[in-house]
């Protein structure tokens, strides 16, 4: 078979002083951080999308970089192609995992029936290379935003016909999802949204929307899928008002619809930060809420503005990021998918390694920083001491729920007026981080 990347050996971790370009300085798969491997923590996976399909284009030009892997594009050799190149690049990076949307696989075709053949042919092939390589699905999703058919949206279409196609298309990749044993499926609803109220049956959209989830969680279950749904939240782009804005928004929709059971969110980074957050945050609100799924891994650009799915290199995003998810127990059936492409000029075959040594070592290097940091211990202890007062006393009966607006506004007599609360210490924590980042 061809070897697409002709002059890229095997990635192999060399440590932080290696100035090989094509080596792990910090990810060491091997290496035990909180009792498991970096292997076992991270879950990498690579994005059908970016790696395979997406050449550079934007909104002002075409694409820069070369995605034929030799077959002509558009065809079932370049969908097969795109499988060979795809295993042979997880091969070398060591990436054990991949998430891919239904059209990244195959050119869709006219008729339902047909791209479903098409589905049904390349997945065959996929299979057969999974059983021979180990690798795994991390999720399945379909593509409900690209087809023009799709502008309104599909949970949130005006059009009945739409949304029975974007029933049979999520339905078949429920269907693969399955046959390639993933544990994980998103919905990400780029366009389930609205420009304007004008013409928007808010309501009624918002239940169709559930009313999808719903059938595909019935159709999932019956056919064994046994994993996690995932919304991925994600406030605008490229729809204005987009319903599942962030975490918090998102949870509130599946609670509101008794869809929680099923559910956890598929947080990214760049989503996080448009909605005016921090990556934290999002973790977080997941997090408490026992919600937090899977992971796409990437950073935005805070002088952009819009969604630019750059690879990860704030180490400290990267710190903050896996101090949330030790905390949280690890992601269960989720992983860390690299929903990232390279910059439109870094447009070689090596730039696609870089971007994920690039993004592999800062997880890395995030996860290394986030156990100094709890066993450290002084953040973790300050927080605790922060908030003693809920301990004994009056404090623990709030807590505990005994107590009433009667009582409490009679203990408030009493006091006069309450001391002022401890002080926050930010920058004194904050002097922390840096001398664990940098010590
Ligand atoms: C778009 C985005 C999607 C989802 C899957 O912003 O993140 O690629 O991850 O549909
Ligand atoms: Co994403």
């Amino acid at each position: 078979m061809a070897e697409f990347f002709k002059n890229i050996p095997k990635i192999k971790y060399e440590g932080p002083s290696s100035d090989n370009p094509l080596a792990f300085k910090f990810y060491d798969p091997d290496r035990v951080i909180m009792g498991k491997t970096m292997k076992e923590h991270f879950k990498f996976s690579m994005a059908w999308w970016h790696t395979l399909c997406a050449a550079g284009t934007d909104m002002f030009g075409v694409g820069t970089a070369d995605k034929s892997f030799g077959a002509e594009v558009g065809t079932m050799e370049h969908a097969k192609a795109k499988v060979d190149a795809g295993f042979e690049f997880m091969d070398k990076l060591g990436i054990e995992y991949f998430c891919f949307h239904d059209v990244d696989l195959v050119p869709e075709a006219d008729t339902i029936a047909e791209t479903n053949k098409r589905l049904d042919e390349i997945t065959d092939y996929i299979k057969e290379k999974m059983d021979a390589t180990g690798k795994k699905l991390l999720w399945g999703t379909a593509n409900l935003f690209s087809n023009p058919r799709y502008m309104n949206g599909a949970g949130s279409t005006n059009s009945a016909d739409v949304y029975a196609f974007a029933a049979a298309q999520v339905k078949k990749a429920l269907d693969l999802t399955v046959k390639l044993g993933g544990k994980g499926y998103v919905f990400w609803g780029g366009r389930e949204g609205y420009e304007t109220l004008l013409n928007t049956n808010m309501k009624l959209e918002l239940d169709n929307i559930a009313r999808l989830m719903k059938m595909a969680v019935d159709y999932g279950r019956s056919i064994g899928f046994d994993g996690d749904f995932y919304i991925e939240p994600k406030p605008k782009e490229p729809t204005k008002h987009q319903y599942d804005f962030d975490a918090a928004t998102a949870i509130g929709f599946l609670k509101e619809y008794g869809l929680d059971k099923d559910f956890k969110l598929n947080i990214e980074a760049n989503h996080a930060t448009l909605a005016g957050h921090t990556f934290q945050h999002e973790l977080r609100v997941s997090a408490i809420h026992g919600m937090l799924g899977s992971i796409d891994a990437n950073q935005g650009d805070l002088l952009l503005g819009w969604d630019t799915d750059e690879f990860p290199f704030d180490v400290y995003e990267a710190t903050m990021c896996m101090y949330e998810v030790l905390k949280a127990g690890g992601l269960k059936n989720g992983g860390f998918n690299f929903d990232a492409k390279n910059r439109r000029a870094s447009y070689t075959p090596e730039d696609m390694f870089y971007g994920f040594i690039l993004g592999m070592d800062t997880f890395a290097l995030g996860l290394i920083k986030a156990a100094a940091l709890i066993e450290d211990g002084r953040i973790d202890k300050f927080v605790e001491d922060r908030y003693a007062s809920f301990n004994s006393g009056i404090g623990a009966k709030i807590v505990k729920g005994e107590t009433n607006l009667v009582e409490l506004a009679e203990y408030a007599e009493k006091l006069g007026a309450p001391e002022l609360p401890s002080s926050g210490r930010q920058e004194y924590l904050q002097s922390i981080i840096n001398s664990i980042l940098f010590g």
